[in-house]
């Protein structure tokens, strides 16, 4: 799938995080722009931290009109992706719901659904008969603690391999050139004055003028060895996964009000989410208290799986930004570039953050699609909220 290299002294740019924003970068580096003397580094294995441990949800209903043109291009991206990697992702688009239980949160999907509309994306309020009719099991009575009164529907939103899409990330930009090196750490930044000349590495110096920081997790400690602090804290995300039974649920399902959102794999798992873990932490354990608590909501909104047992749960790590968007772009140092803060959403945005970053690296200009997720908005006040989009709770 990709080989194995001794490192080299120089690189024209080191990315740190072989995940799928780290890889994608690479890749379309080499793709679009012919540039592939390039390391990708990372401190463990590729796809070992988020791009592992997502619930591979693929969406664009976001709330902004910079949000939805963005994740847009990257359900885009995505549709096209096991053409361009040659490489079977399993992206199945069968449709997203975020259901609504009270008014307030009615209003959100219908703002959500204009804003979609508004950008060209796929997205409307539907009430109870038509979910009834997406998803036939689903209790739409008035008679529940928490009746749904309807959902933003986005026919285009599914589910994808997501360690199929590292891996196909991985083979193709090893193909075009591109290193990856695995089990190498990045423990320092080198600069001269206010530029960045080397990646110190544990496994030796890798001088380079572009070091570009694509972690989740360990995105502001990285950042705090070029200097650059970051409004950035990391909470843990829980998941799980039960044993597997009879295809019976076709969308993703999110209920903000429950802190839940599931979706069947092909294999027939349900893979379920909830909120974050309110404390900060790098744990990447699961705990009791969020299969109980999880447990509890699934059974609000499924009642009817009260028997199936749970396999396994684990945990990734978000970090989020005041307001809920990456913060993507050029930092005060020369060749220092961020591509972090995704929070929950960053496994969705990988192809389009890879593409717009590649573009940024290889002609030194931001491309508009990422020009608002800049770090200064936060000195200058341009917050894009994206908050009301989460599928998770927080
Ligand atoms: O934004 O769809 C989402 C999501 C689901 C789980 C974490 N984020």
């Amino acid at each position: 799938m990709w080989r194995q290299h001794d490192l080299a002294a120089a690189y024209d740019a080191v990315i740190v995080g072989a995940g799928v924003h780290g890889l994608a970068t690479a890749y379309y580096l080499a793709a679009n722009h012919g540039c592939s003397n390039i390391a990708v580094i990372d401190k463990g294995y590729i796809g070992g931290g988020g791009s592992g441990r997502n619930t591979a949800i693929i969406r664009a209903n976001y709330l902004t009109p910079e949000g939805v043109r963005f994740y847009d291009r990257s359900v885009k991206l995505y549709e096209s992706l096991a053409v361009d990697l040659n490489f079977n992702v399993m992206f199945s688009q069968r449709g997203h719901l975020t259901l609504a239980h009270n008014d307030a949160s009615l209003r959100t999907m219908r703002w959500r659904a204009e804003v979609n509309k508004l950008e060209g994306v796929d997205s409307e309020v539907i009430g109870p008969d038509e979910i009834k009719r997406l998803v036939p099991f689903m209790d739409v009575s008035a008679d529940t603690r928490y009746p749904i009164l309807g959902a933003l529907y986005h026919p285009p939103g599914g589910i994808i391999r997501h360690d199929a899409v590292v891996w196909g990330y991985a083979r193709a930009a090893d193909a075009l050139g591109v290193q990856i090196h695995q089990n190498t750490e990045l423990v320092g930044i080198e600069t001269d004055g206010d530029k960045v000349v080397a990646a110190l590495t544990g496994r030796g110096r890798l001088a380079t003028p572009m070091i570009v920081n694509c972690t989740a997790g360990w995105g502001t400690l990285i950042s705090d060895m070029a200097g650059v602090p970051l409004p950035i804290v990391t909470h843990p995300l829980q998941a799980a996964v039960t044993e597997p039974v009879k295809p019976f649920l076709g969308a993703v399902v999110v209920s903000g009000t429950l802190h839940v959102y599931v979706s069947q794999t092909d294999r027939g798992e349900l893979v379920f989410g909830a909120s974050t873990d309110q404390y900060t932490s790098y744990s990447m354990r699961g705990s009791l208290e969020f299969t109980e608590e999880l447990a509890g909501h699934v059974l609000e909104l499924m009642p009817s799986i009260a028997k199936l047992r749970v396999l396994r749960q684990w945990a990734g790590l978000c970090d989020m930004t005041p307001d809920f968007s990456p913060v993507m772009g050029v930092t005060p140092v020369e060749g220092f570039y961020l591509d972090v803060g995704w929070g929950t959403y960053g496994f969705k945005a990988g192809p389009v953050a890879g593409e717009a970053m590649a573009e940024l690296l290889a002609t030194g200009k931001t491309p508009e699609i990422i020009a608002a997720f800049d770090l200064a908005r936060f000195a200058d006040g341009r917050l894009v909220g994206e908050k009301g989009a989460a599928a998770v709770g927080h």
